[in-house]
């Protein structure tokens, strides 16, 4: 009898577990990939400053008829190249201003601003 409850209770544990982390991934992936997006057409960052929570991952997609890259002033990152409908992805952990720019045309600037 101990074992038969023991069996159930375990089973809704484990129900309640695959519940919980499929609720999160599917909340997550929904909300990400619509929301943090810089697009990159006309030799221009769009929005060029882009304000989002530590810990999200912004992804920059060339959009473009040329390559570009995204590079930190600083040289704290850069994506290299992006080939025409590519894409570079970076997560922001620490709050902060993060100016950047294109190496291959310098004119185009944009920044993240990261909040806590
Ligand atoms: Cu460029």
């Amino acid at each position: 009898m101990k074992k038969q409850i023991f069996g159930i209770l375990s089973l809704f544990l484990l129900v309640f577990i695959v519940t919980i982390s499929c609720g999160k991934s599917n909340g997550y992936g929904s909300t990400a990939a619509a929301t943090y997006s810089v697009n990159i057409a006309n030799m221009a960052f769009s929005p060029a400053s882009y304000t989002v929570k530590a810990g999200i991952t912004v992804t920059w997609t060339n959009n473009d008829n040329m390559t570009h890259t995204v590079t930190a002033n600083d040289s704290s990152f850069t994506s290299g190249n992006i080939a025409i409908g590519s894409s570079y992805s970076k997560t922001f952990n620490a709050a902060g201003t993060y100016p950047y720019h294109c190496t291959i045309h310098p004119g185009m600037k944009g920044s993240i601003v990261v909040t806590p």
